[in-house]
């Protein structure tokens, strides 16, 4: 198995301008006729295009039909050696969309034809250079029957519609904006439509339409309102406008991602679409506003500039990210915007960085690119994306864009033409800001201060450090922006600085200090591990008073950590919970802050993942006891306090609102504790009977699971009794006792397997039961007897045969075997060997287990 490498880019040797496309719609044999102009670009070149899956059926030249010995076909391209300059090559072929299960190019599902382009499925429907440079006007056609498929979709501006002499509908469909062959979409099927409009800042109507599952309608507007709170945000943020006539989302049930920004036609899983006070969680809400913001952002940060080839993705998606972020930020609170993708970075993130994927934002080298869309590319690029807006300031980083914009519109061009245009717009030199696409790793920054009261004086002495990786013996020094803050004794802010590092070792003063100050580092200025040595006092001084949210929250990790760390250290012996960590907590309960979201991040401790990261080694009976012990301890210690705060904080009928959202947190975080003492069985009971939405709900059931309550088994007997024919609740249901702490989860995870819900074609199932089980179970998952590893590699090994991308997402938590002690390091690599052994591995199961294994 061959893998693609960057420094081999070479630019397309044909571009195909425009294509007519006509699909004839049928479940196990559509038709897909194609008409190209093909123009050459390199001579004497062979005209080579990707395909796969597909049966030929007739192909012509200029109109004169080619003889099979003109052209050669193998498993992944059609060649013809000898062609003009210019032509025109007309190709139907056929494929079969209801045998496609891996959900990659057209695939029928739930009665709906739907299409997954990105990154290469595009080869999957017809014969075409697949790649991101070749920017191609589409003209598209869908032939079907109006009775089983009432909608036929495609990109751009409906041109035509009409009824064939068979009776069939023929819909036509044309996009203005030449576009790379991954944004294309075509969806048919039946569904209710919500109709809605936007009127641009230059005036312009948009037509906006949600495409929903029939009766679901009244599902869908939260998602419609979003819509038009990123398309205003757009405008209003960077000048950025919508250009079609009209813009369409299609939610689907089957779908290998959260969603899709094909052009003028979003594909969305439709757990990011469907939502009522109902069903939707505070965080479902959430959710589904960031993505139908980010899909929309794309709209110029994706699809009118886009990647000159896949190994550029995070010049759209870190873009695309870091726009969603501070569209979520302007929308909600920006402190817990920046807490939830600092946890993400730190947990997933920094794992990905310390396994055998790791790789840069922009990787090198890839076999099956389906694999690279990760959180490094996505969300570190996010991070890389905000260091340069916090090196240029925000005026100077929208200027960058503007200019980036500006230049490169209809073009598909690289990271290193968008650093050059955040250079040029600002008139400095990025180059070292450069390594952060091509150096891979977490670097480790260590700040050690030294306090001259004679001079008032504060000494830094900053060191970065690199860990070499297999492919990257020498690391070079980055450059690294850190915000700090000087806070005097009493916790205001004396001094605050923008530092940039740029050698391993640095020193920085800090005159007109008039006594020792604490220093923090704000808001996670570089996607870095930071080391400070703090004393108790320093860090709960920063998580009682700093004004920065994000710091006081980050004060408090550290300490859960440390604490954490020393019970490894010894772990014989009983944690103790400081008193003076106590009178914080209880000051916090008695008088919640004003930002109540805030308050329930400050009282919550980090979970298993977060820890984990801190140790090359996980220790991880020790994290598992470790929390468990301050959970129970704090509890019992705090129990009037979680009591009185719980009742004290408000329970209003349920709105969705910063503040409201805020309150639920708090409130169920004090119910995740309450759930642990004497009185915990009666509390469960009662959020869960008084509860009006879902955030309230799953709380309890998840509070009543984690402390092993009594009553949890009626609650959720219940809770499936009532949403058996919700299948997005019943996800919420399957995740649930995946989690289950004790061994029972493997009787849940094999019953709930034979739900009548369950399919193993849907991705959404199998990621709520197994993906939650592998992920978000640390107790179970890691059993040192190895069953958590040996249940998750079966369902792997079923997978790949049905959905390759599904089962190389699955696999993640077994890659990471030589982070564990020995049993458990034994048991995860039999497994990942047992898999490498299977003879028809997919490219992306192929590519991960080789990694880990090599
Ligand atoms: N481009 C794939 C889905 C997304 O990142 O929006
Ligand atoms: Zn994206």
């Amino acid at each position: 198995r061959s893998s693609r490498r960057l420094a081999d880019y070479r630019q397309p040797d044909f571009l195909i301008p425009e294509i007519e496309l006509s699909f004839e719609l049928d479940p196990d044999a559509t038709r897909v006729t194609a008409l190209m102009q093909v123009k050459r670009q390199t001579e004497g070149a062979p005209l080579i295009l990707d395909g796969q899956h597909l049966d030929l059926h007739y192909i012509a030249l200029d109109g004169v039909e080619l003889r099979a010995e003109q052209y050669q076909i193998t498993d992944d391209q059609l060649i013809i050696a000898r062609v003009p300059a210019e032509f025109s090559l007309q190709i139907t072929t056929g494929v079969n969309p209801a045998a496609n299960t891996a959900l990659e190019g057209l695939y029928l599902a739930n009665n709906v034809f739907c299409t997954q382009c990105e990154a290469e499925g595009f080869r999957r429907i017809m014969y075409f250079p697949d790649r991101p440079d070749v920017l191609t006007i589409y003209t598209t056609h869908i032939i079907a029957d109006q009775n089983h498929y009432p909608y036929l979709l495609a990109n751009g501006n409906k041109t035509a519609s009409e009824t064939l002499a068979d009776g069939r509908t023929r819909v036509s469909w044309h996009d203005p904006f030449a576009k790379p062959c991954y944004l294309f979409a075509l969806v048919a099927g039946k569904f209710d439509c919500l109709n809605d409009s936007f009127t641009t800042q230059s005036g312009r109507v948009v037509a906006l339409q949600l495409f929903v599952e029939p009766g679901q309608l009244e599902k869908g507007h939260f998602a419609m309102a979003a819509l038009k709170r990123a398309m205003r945000w757009d405008e209003t943020r960077y000048n950025l406008e919508y250009d079609l006539d009209v813009y369409m989302v299609v939610a689907v049930d089957f779908f290998n991602m959260g969603a899709m920004e094909n052009k003028g036609l979003n594909v969305f899983n439709s757990k990011y679409v469907l939502a009522d006070d109902s069903i939707a969680t505070d965080k479902d809400y959430f959710n589904i506003e960031s993505i139908i913001g980010h899909e929309y952002f794309h709209n110029w940060t994706g699809n009118r500039v886009t990647c000159r080839d896949w190994f550029q993705l995070s010049l759209k998606e870190g873009l695309t990210v870091f726009r969603d972020q501070e569209f979520s930020a302007d929308m909600g609170s920006a402190t817990l915007n920046r807490i939830d993708a600092v946890k993400l970075i730190r947990t997933a993130q920094f794992a990905e960085d310390a396994g055998p994927m790791a790789h840069p934002i922009r990787p090198e080298q890839v076999l099956e690119m389906n694999n690279f869309y990760t959180v490094t590319v996505y969300d570190k690029g996010a991070e890389v994306i905000r260091m340069l807006q916090t090196l240029l300031g925000k005026p100077g980083f929208n200027r960058g864009l503007a200019c980036y914009l500006q230049r490169h519109d209809g073009q598909a061009v690289t990271c290193d033409d968008f650093v050059s245009a955040m250079e040029e717009a600002n008139d400095v030199d990025l180059n070292q800001f450069r390594l952060w696409y091509s150096q891979a790793g977490t670097p480790l920054v260590t700040l050690n201060q030294r306090y001259d009261a004679k001079h008032a004086t504060l000494h830094l002495e900053i060191c970065q450090h690199h860990s070499a990786s297999a492919d990257q013996p020498d690391k070079q020094s980055l450059l690294i922006p850190l915000q700090i803050q000087l806070l005097s004794s009493d916790g205001q802010v004396d001094q605050q600085h923008l530092i940039t590092l740029s050698q391993f070792t640095e020193q920085f003063s800090f005159t007109g200090v008039t006594s020792e100050p604490v220093v923090i580092w704000e808001n996670f200025s570089a996607p870095v591990k930071m080391q400070q040595d703090y004393q108790l006092g320093q860090l709960l001084l920063i998580a009682e008073k700093a004004t920065n949210g994000f710091a006081r929250w980050d004060a408090m990790q550290v300490f859960w950590s440390n604490l954490i760390r020393q019970h490894a250290r010894k772990p014989d012996d009983q944690l103790e919970l400081p008193e003076a960590l106590l009178d914080v907590m209880r000051h916090w309960l008695q008088q919640p802050l004003s930002d109540l979201a805030l308050t329930a991040e400050l009282l919550s401790l980090p979970d298993f993942d977060t820890l984990a990261e801190q140790y090359d080694q996980i220790p991880v009976d020790v994290i598992i006891s470790g929390l468990q012990s301050i959970r129970q301890q704090l509890a019992e210690l705090l129990e009037q306090d979680w009591q009185l705060c719980y009742q004290t904080t408000d329970s209003a009928p349920y709105h969705y609102s910063e503040q409201a959202v805020g309150a639920r947190a708090l409130r169920n975080r004090c119910l995740s504790y309450l759930a642990l003492t004497s009185q915990g069985t009666e509390r469960l009971e009662q959020h869960y009977k008084h509860a009006d939405n879902m955030t309230d709900t799953m709380a309890a059931l998840a509070a009543a699971q984690d402390a092993g309550s009594a009553g949890f088994a009626s609650l959720a007997a219940d809770f499936a009794d009532k949403w058996q024919d919700n299948v997005l609740v019943m996800d919420k249901y399957f995740s649930l006792l995946a989690c289950d702490p004790s061994s029972e989860v493997f009787n849940n995870l094999t019953k709930l397997s034979a739900h009548p819900l369950f399919s193993w074609k849907n991705p959404n199932r199998v990621r709520a039961l197994f993906g939650a089980f592998s992920m978000r179970n640390p107790e179970q998952f890691h059993r040192a007897d190895g069953q958590g590893y040996r249940c998750l590699a079966e369902v792997v090994a079923r997978m790949d045969a049905i959905n390759p991308q599904v089962a190389a997402r699955l696999i993640t938590p077994l890659l990471a075997w030589q982070r564990f002690n020995d049993q458990r390091r034994e048991n995860m690599l039999a497994e990942l060997k047992q898999l490498a052994t299977k003879s028809d591995l997919s490219n992306d199961l192929y590519e991960k287990i080789s990694k880990s294994l090599s």
